[in-house]
């Protein structure tokens, strides 16, 4: 689905808005710093097209931002992602892949809902989305027991939840849109009530950190995978949290009992392999806690973002 398999975009994200935690806004610089971006193009010989700017968007952040239907911050992230989407877009609409490096992950809804629309207009196609992450983010606002919109932004992109103000994701449109259907989840093990019945009445595939103990990693992503179809476009939005805090201490809602890097970098393995991988999110370091598991964090969002761009053994 790439009509340039070996190009790759790279967006660097430094908003922290989805959420209350400092730190996650130096997450790009930090992985850039570790050597990501050279590893990328040096051994695995991607042409990287970067605008070296970490992109921080103060621009777009208004002053003032009062809360709306219990949504904290809720003009800055409209605006931080509807920029972030036609950025995405811009290179997805020329058929390179996309890597973006946050950031929190409220800005999977810039980065999905630029794909989404590129690749409906490229190929004429319903993109799907494998969502990595301990959480399920999929709180309706309403219902979030935080307001905060890093736990929202999959309701957003499916159109479970809905705004119609410009200044507050009324610019999601169509074209943005990801099915339900479409959407994948693992590692799940932190879902909040209302995110569970969501879940349940709309039918959305969902493997938890049960269904990996159950049936082992290598089957759930090959479920995963089935669930998706051999011909449908990729995008993975990988949350670090989704790994345990063994492996990924440094993120601002560890839970414990999570993925191994190894199974972390296994799913982004066989997601490459498919050869259907369009963009790829990588979102909730933040190297400013924990500060002894900082390095550690870095090396294994490092170690995640090669697997899915193809760095196996053999
Ligand atoms: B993350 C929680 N469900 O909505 C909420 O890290 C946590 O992007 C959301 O997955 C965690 O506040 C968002 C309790
Ligand atoms: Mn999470
Ligand atoms: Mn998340
Ligand atoms: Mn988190």
């Amino acid at each position: 689905f790439l009509s340039h398999p070996n190009q790759l975009g790279v967006v660097a994200v430094g908003f922290n808005g989805g959420q209350m935690k400092k730190g996650v806004e130096a997450a790009p610089m930090a992985l850039i710093d570790a050597g990501l971006l050279t590893q990328l193009r040096d051994d695995l010989d991607y042409e990287i097209h970067h605008d070296d700017i970490i992109h921080y968007y103060e621009k777009d952040i208004p002053a003032e931002d009062p809360d709306h239907r219990n949504m904290k911050k809720p003009r800055a992230v409209s605006a931080v992602t509807e920029r972030l989407s036609s950025q995405v877009y811009n290179y997805a609409k020329d058929g390179k892949f996309v890597l973006t490096l946050g950031g929190d992950h409220s800005i999977a809804i810039g980065t999905i809902s630029g794909t989404a629309k590129a690749i409906r207009e490229r190929l004429g196609r319903e993109m799907a989305v494998i969502w990595v992450d301990a959480h399920a983010d999929l709180n309706v606002p309403e219902m979030s027991p935080s307001g905060n919109i890093h736990g929202m932004p999959m309701a957003f992109l499916t159109r479970l939840a809905r705004e119609d103000r410009p200044d507050i994701f009324g610019w999601l449109k169509d074209e943005h849109i990801v099915s339900t259907r479409k959407l994948v989840y693992i590692g799940l093990r932190d879902v909040d009530r209302g995110e569970k019945q969501l879940l349940r009445e709309h039918g959305i595939k969902a493997f938890s950190m049960h269904d990996i103990d159950r049936h082992g990693i290598g089957r759930v992503v090959e479920m995963a995978l089935a669930h998706i179809g051999n011909d449908t476009p990729i995008h993975l939005s990988f949350d670090v949290d989704a790994l345990d805090p063994q492996w990924a201490p440094s993120t601002g809602t560890p839970v414990r009992g999570g993925l191994t890097l190894r199974e972390g970098d296994f799913i982004c393995e066989c997601v490459h392999e498919t050869g259907n991988l369009v963009a790829m999110d990588l979102v909730e370091v933040n190297p400013s806690l924990e500060s002894v598991g900082a390095a550690e964090t870095i090396r294994a969002g490092c170690s995640l973002v090669r697997s899915a761009l193809g760095d196996t053994l053999l």
